[in-house]
């Protein structure tokens, strides 16, 4: 091998250029020299790593919504001073702040899912609008729910003037006069509860609710509601009544399961 020329080290030029090449020879032959680096090139990507959620689904969620407690007793309206209003009333009207059925099942309770839909989904509104009518002094339907967007109409089906005064706080609110025929339409970006009353009958109050996406029910007296075309998840579901208040309860479902809630309401 030719490493053995350290053997026999004499001095002299001979040698010194031997010593010479031994040098240029070892640092040749490798010593502890780094690898040299290679650039690592970045991970390739792949559409698996993100998957699209679903924003809908065949999941839903149903239930009940009852009263416990004692009964308060409800307020009729005096309307005997506007026959145009007291003629549409076939007996005396009462107050709608709390319409309960058999077994105090609750009416006018929005049942809507709170959270957990997937983030950032996007639920377009319908088409069609949600409308909120003026028949008898009173407002039909009692309450309404209105998705983001979606033109809410504010009608006037009676023959007296109505005026339109809405208390919302996140989005713009206003208070009108409409006349028998009339109508305002408008539409709203945020999500909130507001509402709705004529200054001049004061029993005729009514409730809309602005919500994000179409996974929402309003109990009739009967006290049930059915959200449907849920995707497959983790929710919290609320109910909201504008007397009793409001309540929440976790509920997961899978694709195509049916998941039931029931939910009891009280005065506070
Ligand atoms: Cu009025």
């Amino acid at each position: 091998m030719r490493c053995r020329l350290f053997r026999k080290i004499n001095i002299g030029w001979a040698n010194i250029f031997i010593l010479l090449l031994a040098g240029l020879y070892l640092a040749g032959c490798g010593g502890d020299q780094p690898a040299p680096q290679r650039s690592t090139p970045p991970p390739p990507t792949s559409s698996e790593s993100s998957p699209v959620q679903k924003t809908t689904g065949t999941a839903s969620i149903s239930g009940t919504v009852s009263f416990i407690g004692d009964v308060p007793k409800l307020k009729t309206i005096d309307m005997s001073s506007i026959a145009g209003c007291k003629e549409q009333h076939n007996t005396e009207p009462k107050s709608e702040s709390l319409v309960l059925g058999d077994g105090n099942t609750i009416a006018n309770v929005i049942v809507k899912i709170k959270s957990g839909l997937p983030p950032n989904a996007k639920y377009a509104p319908p088409t069609n609008s949600a409308e909120l009518d003026q028949i008898g002094c009173t407002y039909i339907p009692h309450v309404l729910v209105a998705q983001v967007g979606q033109t809410v109409k504010f009608k006037n089906s009676d023959t007296v003037l109505h005026n339109v005064h809405t208390l919302s706080e996140k989005n713009p609110a206003f208070n009108k006069a409409v006349n028998k025929g009339g109508e305002i339409a408008r539409t709203y970006d945020q999500e909130e509860i507001f509402l709705v009353k004529c200054d001049i009958h004061p029993w005729m109050k009514n409730y809309v609710s602005v919500v994000s996406h179409p996974f929402f029910s309003i109990t009739k007296s009967d006290g049930k509601f059915e959200i449907k075309n849920l995707p497959a998840g983790k929710y919290t579901v609320e109910v909201w009544h504008e007397r009793l208040g409001e309540k929440t309860q976790e509920v997961e479902v899978s694709d195509g399961q049916s998941a039931g809630r029931d939910f009891t309401l009280s005065k506070s």
